[in-house]
């Protein structure tokens, strides 16, 4: 019901890769929206006659009302999970980033070096690809497919945990879909942020991107293997994060190379 890309969790589905029956639970059909602060169907730039701008108003107004509703929901789900999770001294870190920036490889890589107990939630719209590539490297995980849906919201990660079952005192990563706009608005009962940014999107992602940068407590700059091929500044990226977030830690890393990868296990633990 999201009013602006569509997307609902009317086809939600929570896979065990390898589970002996492959439990696809099916969501319930409610509709939810979230929160695009920018008015997409005006450009600032031309001007035209709001002939229509009482409709207009009373759209957004409605419009705004359902994600405040929405949201409100979320956040009571989540401080359930978080209330779960803390019982069970727990760690949930919730990991955003766009397509491709390399969080399932982090995940690879951290999982063959920490010594604590690790599974995962992975958040895709489809395949088991990424739940896959974790089972494969030393992990338990649970894939969540989002169908047209384009981030994991306190529902599906409560569902997710119903069959990770994980165990206690250990650290459960949230790889979410692969999105620098919603996940950030939806609370999952997550103890921590991560946003992962790889250097061959650009530095100027926070200042675009503002509410995932506002909202995360770690920013892993990754594939600093590639920064001799890409004009990416570094320092620029850093303090256009702390514009947002005077107190965000920043940690460059190589997941393919293991380069600084220390940095990321301290911080973890
Ligand atoms: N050069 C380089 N490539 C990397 C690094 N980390 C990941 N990659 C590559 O980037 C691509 C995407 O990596 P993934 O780990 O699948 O990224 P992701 O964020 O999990 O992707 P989605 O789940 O699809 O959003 C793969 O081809 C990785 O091998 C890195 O540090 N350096
Ligand atoms: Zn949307
Ligand atoms: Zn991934
Ligand atoms: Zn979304």
């Amino acid at each position: 019901m999201c009013s602006t890309c569509g997307c609902g969790e009317a086809d939600v589905r929570v896979t065990t890769p390898g589970a002996a029956s492959d439990a696809a639970g099916h969501g319930h059909g409610h509709g939810h929206g979230h929160g695009h602060d920018e008015n997409h169907s005006h450009d600032e730039s031309h001007s035209h006659d709001h002939v229509h701008l009482e409709q207009d108003d009373e759209l957004r107004t409605h419009t705004l009302e359902l994600e405040v509703a929405v949201l409100a929901k979320n956040d009571g789900l989540a401080a359930r999970n978080r209330a779960w999770l803390a019982e069970r001294r727990i760690t949930a870190l919730n990991l955003m980033s766009s397509p491709g920036a390399g969080k399932t490889t982090l995940l690879e890589r951290t999982i063959a070096a920490t010594d604590r107990a690790v599974s995962v939630i992975e958040g895709d719209q489809e395949t088991l690809f990424d739940a896959e590539r974790i089972r494969k490297a030393g992990a338990r995980a649970v894939q969540v497919n989002t169908g047209a849906g384009c981030h994991l919201d306190a529902t599906m990660v409560s569902r997710a945990l119903e069959q990770l079952r994980p165990e206690r005192d250990s650290i459960v990563f949230i790889e979410n879909v692969g999105n620098l706009v919603c996940p950030a608005l939806f609370d999952l009962g997550e103890l921590r942020k991560v946003v992962v940014i790889s250097v061959t999107e650009g530095d100027d992602k926070p200042l675009k991107y503002p509410h995932m940068f506002a909202a995360a407590d770690l920013v892993v700059i990754n594939k600093t293997d590639l920064l001799p091929y890409v004009d990416f500044d570094m320092e620029r990226l850093t303090v256009d994060a702390r514009k947002l977030n005077p107190l965000v830690q920043v940690v460059p890393v190589s997941a393919k190379t293991g380069e600084n990868l220390d940095a990321w296990l301290t911080w973890l633990t």
